[in-house]
């Protein structure tokens, strides 16, 4: 039974993801508002909902992958896997659902596709696709970083006889990939967790690559008893970790420099890490990501290591020809990646060299050479970041259009507040550090922030809250001077960069101080009664 629609909604929350679920627990059953949740797809789980491709697979470790707000749900949810694949996550949320009885207060199949605020009546007025309209004091959007996709717009795609798939909006049936000529386009983290899980049933796959891509081995395995029972044992100490480091996974990023030891005891730690699989790779050393040289032996070693599992030498060198620092751009992790190409029902091509130029009714067409296709898999990413958000064709005081606000892109105060546009707040914006850090540490940390400011506004009488010019102004200073320590924008073809899709203004997107630091700056920000905020009634 869906919550009543109409006036007496006080806070309306897009989207049914590990944002949204917790928002509306913290909002109806801490502070006792009347919310309601809009969700497009027919059941919980929001990014998760939609990516069902094969391989499908968290890179956080399950142990990690968890909310952590309630030692019982913590203790209650056993994993089964190093690392949770799509559909274990998608029980995990639907378990958190029922067991705070969320479900009540959701509506699913309601996509939104407006949102006006109406300055006299201090309201935000949502239009869903069914043409129906709710209104509530604050909007909160919970739509996820990475949940639109970047379809490029190929001539032709129309005329393809075949089928054809972007990953993030996986038929729920799956696809039967069975004898067929299947092409997959994009070797970001999903084509390189689908490509190994295609080619076990597909007649050939053909991967085409514009950019190549370093890969960790994940070392996927079922959790034994002795880890599970480690993990019930210790979840205090494994939430302080994810609530004190920069990234907000459950181990720390050794505090040790590239320039402090050998070359052998360099190669030594490497294999280590190698062996041990995942993004614990990155924290080798401590610089890894703010030093270049550092970096380097990281990235000669990755390569080295392409180059010695993938026997023909030509594939091994187009796998290797990395032009980006490691961790640059978001680090895959695999199962088989690299050794899927010594299959004989497989092959990559090199769309950087000759780019796609059109789909044609039978298949793909680049600048030299005509691929037939049956399926067509685009593993090309998301408008990351802002186009869920811009989606939404949010209008603010006076009808502004946020599109309009983020013309150059996007600017806002801590990811979560833009000026001109009152009561709404923006969980995993642009801005915050949500997309460099384990999602539901930050997600956590934002919906908490969010309903200590509405609380806050609440206890005083208070009916607004609104950012500012100036505090935006200092914050995406804030957001660029974190980013050009590191040697993250070195990545020019990375979505953080909005690079991936054409068109996109080139902005480095998220905050990369690191999670610890945004979190103390928040904190402030509330302490000092909520600076670069104007409250009003
Ligand atoms: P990514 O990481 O954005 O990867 C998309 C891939 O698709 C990447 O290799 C792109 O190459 C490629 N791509 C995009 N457009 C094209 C065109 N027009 N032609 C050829 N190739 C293209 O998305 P993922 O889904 O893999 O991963 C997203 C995040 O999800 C990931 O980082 C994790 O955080 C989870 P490019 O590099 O742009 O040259």
């Amino acid at each position: 039974t869906p919550a009543p629609a109409g006036r007496d909604l006080d806070a309306l929350i897009v989207g049914a993801g590990f944002a949204g679920l917790y928002q509306l627990l913290c909002l109806r059953d801490r502070l006792g508002l009347k919310v309601q949740v809009l969700e497009a797809g027919d059941g919980v789980g929001g990014t998760w909902y939609w990516n069902r491709y094969p391989g499908a697979r968290c890179d956080s470790e399950s142990h990690a992958y968890n909310y952590t707000f309630s030692k019982e749900l913590f203790e209650e949810w056993e994993w089964s896997e190093r690392y949770p694949d799509h559909a274990e996550i998608r029980r995990y949320l639907d378990h958190v659902a029922d067991r705070f009885d969320l479900r009540k207060d959701i509506r699913f199949g309601t996509r939104v596709v407006g949102a006006r605020y109406d300055e006299a009546a201090n309201r935000w007025s949502v239009t869903t696709e069914a043409g129906e309209t709710l209104t509530a004091q604050f909007l909160i959007t919970a739509v996820g970083c990475l949940s639109t996709a970047n379809v490029p717009k190929f001539p032709g795609l129309e005329s393809f006889q075949g089928q054809w798939y972007h990953t993030g909006q996986w038929p729920q049936e799956g696809v039967d990939f069975t004898g067929k000529r299947v092409g997959l386009i994009g070797t970001g983290s999903t084509g390189i967790q689908a490509t190994p899980v295609i080619a076990q049933t597909a007649a050939h796959l053909t991967v085409f690559q514009r950019t190549a891509n370093y890969s960790v081995p994940a070392h996927n395995a079922p959790l034994t008893p002795e880890f599970k029972a480690w993990v019930k044992e210790n979840h205090a100490e494994i939430r302080r970790i994810m609530h004190t480091n920069t990234n907000g996974q459950a181990f720390f990023i050794e505090d040790r420099s590239g320039h402090e030891v050998t070359p052998e005891q360099r190669q030594a730690l490497y294999e280590a890490a190698w062996a041990k699989g995942g993004l614990q790779f990155r924290g080798v050393f401590r610089d890894m990501l703010l030093d270049k040289s550092v970096n380097d032996t990281a990235a000669e070693f990755l390569k080295a290591k392409i180059r010695a599992i993938v026997k023909d030498p030509a594939t091994a060198a187009l796998l290797a020809d990395i032009d980006h620092p490691y961790a640059a751009k978001r680090p895959p992790i695999d199962t088989d990646y690299f050794a899927t190409f010594n299959r004989d029902n497989v092959s990559l091509v090199n769309v950087r060299a000759a780019p796609i130029e059109a789909i044609t009714p039978t298949g793909l067409r680049t600048k030299d050479a005509e691929y037939p296709l049956d399926i067509i898999v685009f593993a090309t990413g998301y408008d990351a970041m802002t186009g869920p958000l811009l989606k939404l064709n949010i209008l603010g005081r006076g009808g502004q259009p946020l599109a309009k606000a983020w013309e150059a892109g996007p600017r806002n105060y801590l990811g979560l507040q833009v000026a001109g546009f009152p009561n709404l707040f923006t969980i995993t914006g642009p801005g915050s550090p949500s997309v460099l850090c384990n999602m539901p540490v930050a997600i956590e940390q934002h919906a908490e922030w969010i309903t200590g400011c509405i609380a806050h506004l609440r206890d005083r009488g208070l009916a607004r809250v609104e950012t500012t010019e100036a505090a935006m102004a200092e914050w995406v200073a804030k957001v660029n001077e974190a980013a050009n320590v590191t040697l993250l924008p070195q990545a020019h073809h990375s979505w953080y960069l909005g690079a991936n899709v054409p068109g996109k203004p080139r902005v480095f997107m998220p905050y990369a101080g690191g999670m610890a630091r945004y979190r103390a700056i928040c904190d402030a920000v509330t302490e000092k009664g909520y600076e670069g905020f104007v409250l009003s009634d």
